[in-house]
């Protein structure tokens, strides 16, 4: 098999029920398969809500390691569209030139230092790498910064056996406060200092708000990322000709990414906690219990993707839910596409090879469904 192949275990499940089950610490979860459901309910903020106990709606569970609530993602309407208003300009800067020139740079450094190595751990010494050195330009700090980011891992609650890590998320808990402390005693032009200063409702932003949007700021687009980065460069190992074919026709490089981001769908699911009795796919589900909305299994659905285990990098017709879908998509996904079309281009115009020399498939297991998301280590060889 190659090695960038993410096969659908979710085909046999989403096709007979349309869900699946599994138990997660207790507290188990019916994940919703079909692309045509998981869109439907992820409107239903009333019936499926985002604005449970802080960290319920993340599988696996964060309720054992965080109480501070993410913000926007654990806000249902119609607060969720104020604190949204708030940011959505800021996470839209990654479409300005001036953001992109510096995010080129960013890109051109790393894939020089690939080349110049006899061999890299991509997951390390790449895509980490470039991940928190790209975060520096979301945040608007100085680069120098990201030293610190890369020395926490490839995650912020979890530690390399996967598992929840508490002591970990306070590392992180510890250095935002020290961070939003500086903001408000030096105001610059970060998002510490934007946010403290921006108001809702006619209120300042509490410290324990801008916390809320500074942990998703760092949780939610980091192993999302990585693991979209370390498959990019999987994919382009296994199929040198799609690195010609891009060459010769980049303007087909915005369909590549969304055919990407739907081929490997970063983030395999997202919970939701059921409000009331109610039913999905024929199947009963109580009150206080959990759904998810499984993006991964609903982005090869194949009712409405053709040949959906295959990447076609032009695809046309491309509905994916591969960040998410209604009101809470993926707030980070204007940045993440920024990243992913500079590694592309970039790849084309530097690369011809890349050789993998060593891979450890990350395979997450959800109930009886086993699903490759990325890598725990790949070693490469770039030419
Ligand atoms: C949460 C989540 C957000 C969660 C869009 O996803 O990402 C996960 O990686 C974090 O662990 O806390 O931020």
């Amino acid at each position: 098999m190659k090695v960038s192949k993410l096969p659908d275990p979710f085909k046999s499940a989403r096709e007979d029920k349309g869900y699946g089950e599994m138990d997660d610490q207790n507290d188990p979860v019916t994940m919703l398969l079909r692309l045509k459901d998981v869109r439907k309910s992820a409107h239903k903020y009333q019936t499926f809500t985002s604005e449970a106990k802080p960290g319920r709606i993340v599988v696996p569970s964060e309720v054992a390691i965080r109480d501070v609530r993410q913000i926007p993602f654990e806000v249902d309407p119609p607060m969720h569209r104020d604190y949204r208003t708030l940011v959505e300009d800021w996470f839209r800067r990654p479409n300005a030139p001036d953001y992109q020139a510096k995010l080129s740079v960013l890109v051109e450094e790393v894939v020089a230092l690939a080349l110049s190595a006899d061999k890299i751990e991509v997951i390390n010494e790449f895509s980490l790498r470039l991940q928190s050195r790209a975060l520096t330009l979301l945040l608007n700090v100085p680069l120098e910064i990201s030293k610190t980011w890369i020395d926490w891992g490839t995650h912020v609650f979890r530690s390399e056996g996967e598992a929840l890590d508490g002591n970990k998320a306070a590392i992180l808990y510890d250095y935002i406060d020290k961070e939003i402390d500086k903001a408000i005693a030096n105001p610059g032009e970060d998002m510490y200092s934007v946010l403290l200063a921006s108001e809702i409702n006619g209120r300042k932003l509490t410290k324990e708000e801008v916390k809320g949007v500074m942990i998703l700021t760092f949780a939610g687009g980091r192993d999302t990322v990585i693991n979209a980065l370390t498959n990019t460069i999987a994919y382009f190992s296994d199929h040198p000709e799609s690195l010609i074919r891009l060459r010769r026709e980049p303007e087909i490089i915005d369909k590549t990414v969304e055919e990407l981001i739907r081929y490997f769908s970063p983030l395999t699911h997202m919970g939701r906690v059921v409000t009331e009795d109610t039913v999905v796919c024929e199947h009963a589900v109580k009150a206080d219990t959990r759904v998810s909305l499984c993006w991964a299994s609903a982005n090869r659905d194949a009712a409405v993707f053709e040949r959906p285990n295959e990447v076609i990098l032009d695809r046309k017709m491309n509905p994916h839910v591969g960040f998410g879908f209604s009101h809470h998509n993926c707030l980070g996904a204007t940045h993440a596409r920024q990243i992913l079309k500079t590694l592309i281009r970039t790849l084309t115009e530097k690369v011809s090879s890349i050789e993998i020399l060593e891979s450890e498939d990350n395979i997450e297991e959800l109930g009886h469904f086993k699903r490759k998301v990325g890598f725990h280590k790949l070693v490469a060889v770039f030419s």
